[in-house]
């Protein structure tokens, strides 16, 4: 009984927190999973968000043109370095996944040293997989040009569904 207690008690405690199991669970249906070197889960070794969960995060709007739309669009979603900061990852790069099978290794001082996105929304409107949803890391094109160039395109993964921290 007493042993019970001391469980309870740790489980509440500020260390059982800092051990990694303070992410609350999904409850619709899960758009990303992030996995690899991180300290903080809600799921066996990795962090999954349902769109709820990165909607509550703090948004930004990308306005640019880019190689897959006509036009300017306002892309907007939560900030890479942010949301890695939530998972508590230690790594200092991402392989990120997408649904086609395609991956990339996007450098962690990319989304450091610029406000890189992983965009949920093309002009408030949810980005279906038809339009390379649920979601596209879109680089800050319009505020840093000389990204606009193949290698950040092929960083660009669009349909991704998982990254790894390594
Ligand atoms: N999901 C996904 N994202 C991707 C790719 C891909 O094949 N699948 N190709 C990448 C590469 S190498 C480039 S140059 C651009 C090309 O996008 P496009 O094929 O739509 O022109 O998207 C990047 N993102
Ligand atoms: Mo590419």
């Amino acid at each position: 009984m007493r042993h019970l207690l001391a469980i309870a008690l740790f489980a509440l405690s500020p260390i059982a927190a800092a051990s990694g199991q303070d992410l609350p669970a999904p409850t619709g249906p899960v758009v990303l999973t992030i996995s690899g070197a991180i300290g903080t889960t809600n799921g066996d070794g990795v962090a999954v968000f349902d769109q709820a969960m990165i909607d509550g995060l703090a948004q930004h709007t990308i306005t640019s043109e880019t190689p897959w739309y006509d036009g300017e669009q306002a892309f907007s979603g939560v900030l890479v370095s942010a949301l890695l900061e939530v998972v508590g990852a230690t790594g200092s790069a991402l392989s990120v996944t997408a649904l086609n099978g395609y991956s990339a290794e996007i450098p962690r001082a990319d989304v450091t040293d610029n406000p890189v996105i992983l965009a949920s929304r093309v002009n408030g409107d949810l980005l279906s997989v038809r339009d390379k949803g649920p979601l596209f890391v879109i680089y800050p094109f319009d505020t840093q040009p000389e990204l606009f160039n193949e290698v950040y395109f092929g960083r660009s993964v669009w349909q991704v569904t998982a990254m790894s921290v390594q």
